[in-house]
């Protein structure tokens, strides 16, 4: 891990690598939650276009909808029946035009989700496709024959589904087993057809000439996989299902294929993101990532994400340290830096527990502290910032009494199934589930948007259609927006900052100062040379809830160094003394310009 000390300013960054979507923050809106604006339970377009406001007042720029589309709803929409079709409870085409005006008429732009790895098993492609051999759209999905083994009937490999069991299911019908990397109700594309990539060249137009202004892709680096479809080597012996990512994560035409869909997104100067898991090597996403490439503008990876992932089992327990942490962000930071590519900046989606539980602490004394601390980590870094539906108020996790029958999320769910049926007995097993649940089932971030004291944390006056958490008649937007010193406005004023000193916080250089320190994430963000007058920036995090004394290293940061954001108010215009010590509080979180 490089431990730079000492930086300066470096070459000026070509102007043609300035781009707005890098100096632009998404707000994801998950629509199911967000806000509920006729009174069945479920989130809907009208109840976002009654908030675009406030999305826009926290400096938003860009707003990213989950799928809204036609489906029967097993994975929260990623299960998608009709790609040119609403989901009706989300409302109607025309309130989808409504909505795009409403953004637009407010300066900011509309990202949707892009879901072509799979669609629904009830999307008619798929039922034309399993309903004969011959069939025209048979070749658009991934169909195998059986394996017989001592006369017994196998699916074609031992591929795992990410949502439990084998990746294959058995169609009764044709006699062959079909691909689903996730849900059986999710069948795979089968993307070496040129069909495929045709009818989704065909969406993405539709959608970018009706008010789209770009996609965030799911797993789209599973699109191509190796057509030989070997086994997998047995990584977890435990289970007959293996992951099979070295063969379809970043398959052989990924970027044949990215760069089909890319060539639409430029003529449109559209927004882009790819999903992009299973992959950590760096080099690997560049390829989709660089600029020059023209597939996406940057890509999610997860290393930060699953730090606290069991290595075989998502649910099984695992410690992080704040030097896994460091070192991870150092790594992206540098080599996107270094080599003219891009990151997508996030700690929170609808797949992830709430960050404030995870990386830092939801105890009542140091939630807020923590949340305005992790804003402070995420605004200070190069690439696009996502911020995710009430991530902004600081939500954490389901609360501890959350019972099992409060979740709704499928990935949860099966591996409860999973693991009762395979463990009866061993309850301390399901114990153990039960408390990782808390942390990481994605059901954690999909509770109801907080909005006020009201009924149902003012999301919907009938009975929502997953819990809201029992926080909010303290924890909502109303009580921030009105509190200047709320982890709302913190947000407020990172986002303001990153325009203001764009140079250093958007496309700046990286470097960790005493990349060391087990309790202090400490790094310097500096602007290329060109920039007038640059500011640099020292950003000092304390990750501990105690008191930590920390010193300013020499040659640092050039005088003077004055605090110009911090989660201590009282902090803020203070000047930081050169090989001083000085006692950073609980969470701290320090910006210095020098
Ligand atoms: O997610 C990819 C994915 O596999 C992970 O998010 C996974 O669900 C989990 O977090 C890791 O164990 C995308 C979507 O974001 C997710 O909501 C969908 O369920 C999934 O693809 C399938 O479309
Ligand atoms: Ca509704």
């Amino acid at each position: 891990m490089p431990s730079l000390e000492y930086t300066q300013a470096e070459t000026p960054l070509p102007d043609n690598l300035k781009k707005w979507w890098k100096e632009s923050c998404v707000y994801q809106v998950y629509p199911s939650s967000f806000c509920d604006s006729n009174g069945d339970g479920i989130g809907d377009i009208q109840g976002i276009i009654s908030k675009l406001d406030y999305i826009k007042n926290l400096g938003s720029d860009i707003i990213w909808l989950n799928p809204i589309f036609s489906s029967p709803q097993v994975d929260m929409g990623y299960d998608i029946s009709d790609y040119y079709g609403i989901h009706p409870p989300y409302g109607t085409l025309q309130d989808l035009d409504e909505l795009a005006a409403g953004i637009h008429s407010r300066g900011m732009k509309l990202v949707l989700d892009l879901v072509v790895n799979h669609t629904s098993d009830q999307h008619r492609w798929f039922q034309e496709s399993r309903s004969s051999v011959i069939n025209a759209y048979r070749d658009w999905y991934i169909w195998r024959k059986p394996v017989f083994r001592d006369g017994e009937r196998h699916p074609p490999n031992n591929w795992r589904s990410y949502f439990g069991g084998s990746a294959w299911t058995y169609d009764e019908g044709t006699g062959e087993y079909y691909l689903h990397l996730f849900a059986s109700e999710q069948p795979d594309l089968n993307w070496e057809n040129p069909q495929v990539p045709a009818a989704v060249h065909d969406i993405v137009r539709y959608w970018l000439d009706h008010g789209a202004d770009g996609f965030r892709m799911d797993v789209i680096n599973f699109i191509s996989k190796d057509q030989t479809f070997p086994d997998a080597p047995i990584t977890n012996p435990g289970s007959p299902w293996q992951t099979g990512k070295q063969f379809y994560a970043c398959g052989p035409r990924l970027h044949e294929y990215l760069q089909g869909i890319g060539k639409i997104l430029k003529e449109y100067d559209a927004f882009s993101v790819g999903e992009m898991l299973d992959v950590d090597d760096a080099a690997e996403i560049l390829k989709a990532v660089g600029h020059d490439r023209e597939e996406v503008n940057m890509a999610f990876h997860f290393e930060i994400v699953n730090m606290d992932h069991g290595p075989t089992d998502k649910f099984a327990q695992r410690k992080w340290d704040l030097g896994e942490l460091k070192s991870i962000v150092s790594k992206w930071q540098h080599f996107m830096h270094d080599n003219h590519g891009w990151n997508a900046i996030y700690l929170e989606n609808h797949d992830q527990g709430r960050s404030v539980s995870r990386f830092a602490s939801d105890q009542p004394e140091h939630r807020e502290l923590s949340a305005k601390l992790l804003a402070t980590l995420l605004g200070c870094q190069s690439g696009t910032l996502f911020v995710y539906q009430g991530q902004e108020l600081g939500m954490p996790n389901v609360p501890q009494d959350w019972p099992l029958d409060n979740y709704r999320d499928i990935e949860t769910l099966n591996h409860w199934k999973e693991l009762t049926s395979s463990n009866p007995e061993k309850t301390s097993l399901h114990q153990s589930a039960l408390t990782e649940y808390r942390l990481k089932s994605r059901d954690n971030s999909r509770t109801p948007m907080q909005w006020d004291d009201s009924l149902n944390a003012g999301f919907s006056t009938a009975k929502p259609w997953i819990p809201v958490h029992k926080d909010y008649a303290t924890l909502n937007a109303a009580a921030q927006v009105k509190d200047p010193g709320s982890v709302y406005w913190y947000w407020s004023k990172i986002l303001e900052f990153r325009k203001l000193y764009s140079d250093t916080l958007v496309y700046g250089s990286f470097a960790l100062v005493e990349a060391e320190n087990r309790d202090v994430f400490a790094f310097v963000r500096s602007p290329s040379a060109r920039s007038q007058l640059p500011p640099q920036a020292l950003i000092v995090l304390n990750f501990r809830p105690y008191e930590v004394s920390w010193t300013l290293p020499p040659k640092v940061i050039s005088n003077p160094r004055h605090v110009v954001l911090s989660n201590y108010p009282e902090r803020i215009g203070s000047k930081l003394t050169e090989s001083g010590s000085i006692s950073l509080g609980p969470m701290e979180a320090l910006v210095c310009f020098g």
